[in-house]
């Protein structure tokens, strides 16, 4: 049994790996300052510690009585950082900068949730780790700092690049909230949802559920070098073929309208996937259309 600490447990992946740690019998601390995250995505018998990341002696002391590491906290949103740009820069560079101080004070191995927004439009398809990275965003540009200051940790250093994240808990009420849990809510409640641009833009998605498996590979690894791997399941889906997806999943007819694109918007996003598989056995299993099944039962109230 080891103890874990995760920044942003309260979040919706953070909170699923508090709950797979718990359930492997482990101890998970979690620090989270609550502005996106819900104490109740946490399991029983997990410590919150209710806080922010850019506090750096704070995070110190918490690592202080753990075995690793597992920094997730951010303004986890392309779109929120974009509003908001000095808060995004002091949490999701800062923090992270606080983080892997913590990690090298106690010597602890520290697993990054970096992002697949690093890549911006870096012109593979799929895109595999070693490609150049352009990122179109602010938010991009902070995760790749971010992943310089980790990899100064040498090889107590992993970087997850997760693609786009959706499952149960992801909540769909906010504007910034991920495409498949607000097309879904809206499509069970009746709502017209906003396509921006065409729809021809695709993404690769990954079930919450295989995510966490690759956080859980990444945290019990030899250290042997720093690693940086995809999140991704190496299949893409436009946008536009999703909703028929999602209407096939609901059971019920989707209303869309079409909005104009959104600024910075990756056009295509698809991860290469062998790197993960060759260095941590990974690979993602659940299909988009049973993941849709489990992602709308949770949002029905049926999978509470
Ligand atoms: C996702 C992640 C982000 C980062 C990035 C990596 C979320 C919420 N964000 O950003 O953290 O990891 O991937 O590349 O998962 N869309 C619509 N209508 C809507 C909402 C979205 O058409 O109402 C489109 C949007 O323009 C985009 C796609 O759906 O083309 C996905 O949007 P998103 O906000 O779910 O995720 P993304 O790819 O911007």
């Amino acid at each position: 049994m080891a103890r874990y600490l995760i920044t942003g447990g309260c979040g919706f992946i953070g909170g699923h790996l508090a709950h797979a740690l718990v359930r492997e019998g482990h101890r998970v601390t979690v620090l989270d300052d609550l502005s996106s995250g819900q104490e109740d995505n946490l399991p029983p018998g997990a410590d919150l510690e209710r806080g922010c990341v850019t506090d750096g002696a704070r995070l110190s002391v918490i690592a202080r009585q753990c075995d690793g590491l597992v920094h997730l906290a951010a303004i986890a949103s392309v779109e929120a950082a974009a509003a908001n740009p000095d808060r995004a820069e002091a949490v999701n560079l800062g923090g992270t900068r606080n983080a892997v101080a913590a990690a090298r004070t106690h010597g602890i191995p520290l697993v990054y949730a970096s992002s697949a927004a690093v890549y911006g439009d870096a012109g593979s398809d799929p895109v595999a780790e070693t490609a150049k990275c352009a990122p179109l965003s602010a938010y991009g540009e902070h995760k790749l700092k971010s992943e310089s200051a980790v990899l100064t940790l040498g090889p107590r250093a992993t970087i997850i690049r997760p693609f786009n994240v959706y499952g149960p808990r992801q909540h769909p009420a906010s504007p910034y909230s991920g495409v498949i849990a607000r097309f879904v809510s809206a499509c069970l409640a009746g709502e017209t949802i906003t396509i921006n641009g065409e729809g021809h833009q695709s993404r690769d998605f990954i079930y919450v559920g295989d995510i966490v498996r690759l956080f859980l590979a990444a945290m019990s690894r030899d250290p042997e070098a720093a690693l940086t791997v995809n999140g991704c399941t190496g299949q893409a889906i436009s946008i536009l073929e999703l909703t028929r997806a999602i209407a096939a999943a609901c059971g019920a007819g989707l209303r869309l309208r079409h909005g104009p694109a959104r600024p910075g918007d990756i056009l295509h996003s698809r991860g290469d996937p062998q790197h993960a598989l060759d260095t941590l056995g990974f690979q993602a299993e659940v299909r988009l259309g049973d993941g849709l099944t489990e992602t709308v039962a949770w949002l029905r109230g049926e999978d509470q």
